[in-house]
């Protein structure tokens, strides 16, 4: 129990905050239709409770993000100790501290081969807006300016800064003038379903692929910085990539000499059941992003692994890296994800993921194919998407799009499971931590809701 938040009720916390808090990705209209927000007061393992008393099976862990659930009190105690020692130091003008170069050492053995150098931020966005910055300084460095143009996909999501949100390849974030910035493109993503494809067809794997270079040859490789792709597309719907996807994406980007950025935000720490999704996909990146998983989101912070090539080439040019921020590697931040990392090792999480979350989530939520408003079940690990349709053989969306997903959604909140609608999907991606009881709760649930839904319409 925190004292400093214990005298108020849920209706006067609601209240205020409809009164004084603008909210991300929220509908402010419905939100003080709906009297305000859930109001969550804390959080133990896999579960949240609120204002109301309610428990809560968190099923997107946060936001993708709490990979060792809720409580850990080992986080708490190592802020607090960092806090007393050196609550904050820069790491500008040639000044370090201990616990960022034991995180940066930490992560180089953790990542992909070639993977050596860390850049810090405090979110994927920025992680992603520092990746941007470094690619198209490299190739200016190497006398190459006209090389500027970043590939990404349809469906992809990076963030919502004004890089991140050019590089999302999902039209709601461009719904402001000026955006995409220049030089950010969108080649088709592999999204089987939409495409009316199989999820499991290599020859679509092959095309999916092929749709990367076909944007290539479209606008010249020689105008062509990177090409940025998360392993699996997280918010766009949990999107796996078909099979020999990544290794023709890899072969073009090669082919073409275009830097290979891999957005982990979601993939790291864990989640694919490997460290790394590029693992999971044998993936070589160029720079990989990361963010949510490192600390389990008990504190902000982000990083950019930099692969050989650009760090080389970066400790070459002479001249200062103008690029940075205040708490690019906040020593608070960077001994929770350590300790984060800890735990993550300590209690073989990453296994956990691959042999037990993974399998189990797969025939739980697979067994659910067979439920009459569900189209495709697909993921990896620990996270995984269920398609709605109004029609199994032509795949058609409801009407209006996402009605369904979202009614299924909302009643799943009422009954004490989170989880997200996207378009007519549902997602999840639970703590790691889940054990295979729990994913049987969150599918029982789940079902209840499918079935009621069902029944309504
Ligand atoms: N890359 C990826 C792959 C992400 O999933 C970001 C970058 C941006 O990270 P920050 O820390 O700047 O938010 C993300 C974030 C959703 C949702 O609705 C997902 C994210 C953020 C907000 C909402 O599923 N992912």
């Amino acid at each position: 129990m925190n004292e400093r938040f214990k005298n108020r009720t849920g209706e006067a916390l609601k209240a205020a905050d409809l009164s004084h808090h603008l909210h991300p990705f929220t509908d402010h209209g419905a939100l003080a239709d709906e009297g305000g927000p859930r109001v969550i007061t804390h959080g133990e393992g896999v579960y949240l409770w609120d204002t109301e008393g309610r428990r809560i099976l968190d099923g997107m862990g946060g936001l993708w993000c709490v990979n060792i659930g809720y409580g850990r009190k080992e986080l708490g105690e190592v802020a607090h100790r960092q806090m007393d020692k050196l609550a904050f130091y820069n790491t500008f003008f040639k000044t370090s501290h201990e616990p960022v170069i034991e995180l940066s050492e930490r992560l180089a053995g953790l990542t992909p081969e070639g993977i050596n150098d860390f850049f810090f931020a405090n979110s994927g966005s920025e992680a992603n807006d520092t990746a941007l910055r470094l690619v198209r300084g490299y190739w200016a460095a190497q006398g190459r300016p006209e090389r500027q143009v970043i590939i990404s996909r349809k469906f992809a999501y990076h963030g919502s800064t004004v890089a991140g949100a050019s590089l999302c390849g999902l039209p709601s974030m461009h719904d402001v003038p000026s955006l995409p910035i220049p030089g950010v493109v969108h080649a088709d993503g592999p999204y089987a379903w939409h495409a009316g494809r199989d999820q499991h067809d290599p020859v679509y794997g092959a095309d999916a692929a092929d749709a990367v270079e076909a944007k290539i040859l479209e606008i010249g490789a020689e105008n062509v910085a990177a090409f940025i792709g998360e392993p699996v597309m997280g918010a766009g719907g949990v999107i796996t990539p078909p099979p020999g996807y990544w290794t023709r994406v890899q072969e073009i980007c090669r082919k073409h000499d275009i830097l290979l950025i891999v957005d982990e935000v979601i993939c790291g720490f864990g989640r694919t059941g490997k460290w790394f999704g590029s693992q999971t996909y044998d993936i070589q990146p160029d720079l990989m992003c990361m963010a949510k998983g490192m600390s389990s989101g008990y504190q902000p912070i982000s990083a950019v692994g930099v692969g050989a090539r650009i760090a080389d080439a970066l400790r070459r040019t002479p001249g200062v890296l103008s690029h940075g921020f205040t708490y690019s590697g906040h020593p608070v931040a960077a001994a929770v994800a350590l300790e984060n990392i800890d735990i993550i090792e300590r209690e073989g999480i990453v296994d956990h993921v691959r042999e037990k979350v993974g399998p189990s989530m797969r025939t739980q939520l697979g067994a659910l194919t067979a439920h009459p408003l569900v189209g495709e079940v697909r993921g990896i690990g620990g996270m995984w998407a269920l398609e709605l349709t109004a029609d199994k053989a032509t795949r058609a969306p409801f009407d209006p799009l996402g009605s369904v997903a979202t009614k299924v959604r909302n009643l799943c909140f009422e009954r004490g499971l989170v989880t997200r609608a996207v378009r007519e999907g549902l997602v999840f991606s639970p703590p790691l931590i889940i054990t295979e009881a729990q994913i049987e709760e969150m599918a029982e649930i789940l079902t209840g809701c499918l079935d009621d839904v069902a029944t309504a319409l």
